[in-house]
Parts: structure tokens; sequence; C-alpha cells
């Protein structure tokens, strides 16, 4: 029986479904980045259509399904757009998120005393690892592994049936407050932060690099509405840009300290870091690893990177804390594109990228320590138990304990 989901693939990739090596040459991809940020929305479209075209193959003609941990066409999942999903898809996402937020930590009290319930696992593993996840050589595969562990997680203890979904920051470069992801509504994930007006500017101070400056953006104080709004964010801060340049952190994050979420949202933020000229710049003009990594996080003292970007864009506590940052909702979609940028990018040339690593195991190498290499082993922690997995695993999205593809 052919599946219901290989036919709505394969209608969603017409129409170069049929030979998708007899490629016209309108349709091969871009190899530079355009400075429009209209041809460049274009541009990264065809880079991540290319992507998709490139991993179907690679799982349909996976015969033996042991190769690729048993990733099949009837058991891929497909990540979308959030712009792209039904309002019944929002509101069953958004269920499953506040339905983790109602169930009981698995993380003991003496680990956590913070960790409230199962929501608060995830934030609880990000701030324990935090200074070996961010800027270290596993950035990219631990957070691609921490998403999945939540997606898991929905599905597993909340019941979510639905796709996966990711933020498309090239979309809300305009104004941040009607992105779809932020604008309040009861299928969004809340929206602002109540205005404070007169705050002082934010200044980010990186290890020693020249500190970057923003404006507080657009809000400051507690969310005033949409689904979220009665949310607690429970631990932290940790590492916590305040307006004005000051740090605000507990003396231990993991403590139980339980306040509002706040958002400022920011949208000359997204617009300079995040905007599609960016996203495809940033896939297409750097081709080692380092490099792509590096930009896609910030150079130190330059930028932030579409990463620091979308984080900043949001703004407020925990927005602006690297650390304590899962405990905003809006993280997973955020980090979704993340992965799919990765994943596009890897796509570009699997042979020379899919298992390309760099960098060591402690943040920009403070203090030194060894290199990451596939064998080094990660974990979820409490918030999904298991066995390490060795960094080899989490390279491809379609092998290892993966089996998913962008849309
Ligand atoms: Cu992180």
């Amino acid at each position: 029986m052919i599946s219901r989901r290989i036919l709505t693939l394969a209608l969603l990739l017409a129409p170069n479904w049929a030979s998708p090596t007899a490629t016209s040459p309108s349709m091969l991809p871009p190899t530079v980045a355009s400075s429009s940020t209209d041809i460049a929305a274009v541009q990264v479209n065809q880079l991540a259509r290319s992507a998709l075209n490139l991993a179907l193959d690679i799982v349909i003609n996976n015969t033996t399904s042991q190769e690729s941990g048993g990733c099949t066409m009837e058991k891929l999942r497909v990540r979308r757009d959030w712009r792209a999903f039904s309002r019944a898809q929002k509101r069953a996402y958004i269920e499953s998120v506040l339905c983790l937020t109602h169930l009981p930590s698995s993380t003991p009290a003496k680990d956590a005393r913070g960790a409230k319930n199962r929501y608060d696992d995830f934030v609880a593993v990000h701030i324990v690892k935090s200074d070996f996840v961010h800027r270290t050589g596993a950035f990219l595969s631990w957070h691609r592994y921490f998403v999945h562990g939540f997606e898991q997680t929905l599905r597993n203890e909340c019941g979510y049936t639905g796709d996966f979904p990711y933020w498309n920051w090239g979309a809300d470069t305009e104004d941040m407050t009607k992105s779809e992801v932020f604008d309040g509504s009861d299928t969004s994930l809340s929206g602002n932060g109540a205005f404070i007006p007169n705050q002082p500017d934010i200044s980010v101070d990186m290890a020693g690099y020249p500190r970057l400056n923003f404006t507080a953006g657009t809000g400051g104080g507690c969310m005033t509405s949409g689904p979220f709004q009665d949310y607690t964010v429970d631990m932290g801060p940790s590492t916590l840009s305040m307006p004005g340049g000051n740090v605000s952190s507990m003396s231990n994050p993991l403590d139980y300290n339980p306040r509002c979420l706040k958002r400022s949202l920011t949208t000359s933020i997204l617009q300079r870091y995040a905007n599609y000229t960016a996203i495809a710049q940033l896939i297409l003009n750097y081709h080692d690893i380092w490099d792509f990594e590096t930009v896609l996080q910030g150079v130190p003292g330059s930028g932030l990177g579409v990463h620091g970007g979308g984080h900043y864009a949001m703004g407020g506590d925990p927005g602006r804390d690297m650390d304590v940052s899962p405990a905003d909702p809006a993280f997973w979609h955020h980090h979704g594109m993340i992965d799919r940028v990765w994943w596009i990018w890897q796509h570009l040339d699997l042979d020379d990228r899919q298992q390309a690593i760099s960098g060591t195991g402690t943040f920009m190498n403070q203090p030194p320590s060894p290199n990451t290499t596939l064998d080094t082993m990660v974990d979820l922690g409490l918030a999904v138990r298991g066995a390490p997995v060795a960094m080899r695993e989490l390279m491809s999205t379609t092998a290892g304990p993966f089996c998913y593809v962008y849309l």
C-alpha cells in the first residue's frame, strides 16, 4: 500500500518529482545570495526544495532499513513552516506544549529544585549543559537532538500527532508583532510583553569582545495575551542580558524562581540578522563547518547571527538568557529553523558536510578542552532518559534516531 504520506510529498514536490535528476537549468539552486530580500526568499525556498529532493531520494533508495536506523517513507515526518499550519493544527501543537507544563517533572528536586513540571525538565537540562552545547563542536547536533527529544515527548506523553513547526524568520522582518508566531492570537505562542517605557539599550558582552548594543524593543514586561499568558518561567535567570548592560543571574539558576514570561519583540534585530538575504548568505557563502556555525551563532564582537538574532528579537526574559532560553515556548520554533538551515547547508554537499564537526567541548574553548569528534557522546539528561549517543548518530535527519525532512 502506498502511504498517504508518500502521496502528499509527491504532490508537494511536483513538478520535478517524477524525474528529480532531469532538472532544468532554471530549477538549479542558486549559488550566490541575492541582496534583494524578495529574491533571497525565493532562493532559500529553492535551496530547501533541492535539499528535500535529495533527502527523499536517500530515504526511497534505502533498501536496508538498518542502514538508516529504520527511516522509511512510511515513517518519515515533515517539519513545516508555522504559517502553513491550519488553525486547528496550531491549536493542537499549542495544546500539547501546554499539556507538558501540566505533567509532573521527572527531575529529582536535588538536581533542579525549580523543575516543577515536564516542560521544565527541558529547561533544566539546557541550563546544565549550556556551556558544553553553545559555541562548541556539539552546538548544532546537540540542539537537533534536543528539539527531537522535545518533539518525541510531545508525541509520547501528550498525544501530539501533528507536524513539528519552525519559525521562518525572514517572513517576519517587516513587523514581528504581526508574525503568526508572535501576534498574540489564540493560534500564536502569545505575543509581546507589556510596554515598559524609557528602557536603556541592551548591551551584549561576549567574553571581552566589543559590546553589541541594541534598542530594548517594543515590550519588556509580562505577556498580555495568547495561550501562554498564564505560563510560568520557573528557573533562572542565569545569563540574562538586561537593559542597561547588566547581566542578571541567580546564584543557582536551577532554583525555583517563578515569574511571568516577558518578551520585548524587536523587529530591527530580526531585520538586521535574520532577513532572507542573511539566511541565503549563511547557507551559500560559508563552505567550512567552522565558518558556517560561527556566522550562524554570530561572529563574536561583530554580530548576533541568525541564532542570536532570533533569540534577541524575542527579547525579554528568558529570550535574552542563553541558558534559560527554552523556557520561552517559541524556542522550539526558532531552533527548528536553525536545524533547517543546517540541514539545507548539509545537503548542498553531503559528502563533505554531513559528518563535518568543528569545535571543542567548552564554550569558546574556555576552559580549553579537546576537540569534539564523531565519537563524542552526548545526552539529554533527565529530560529524555536513555543511553548517551555518539555525535555521528546525530548528523543526518534521516538516520540514527531521526526520520524527518523540512518543507
Ligand atoms: Cu541552546
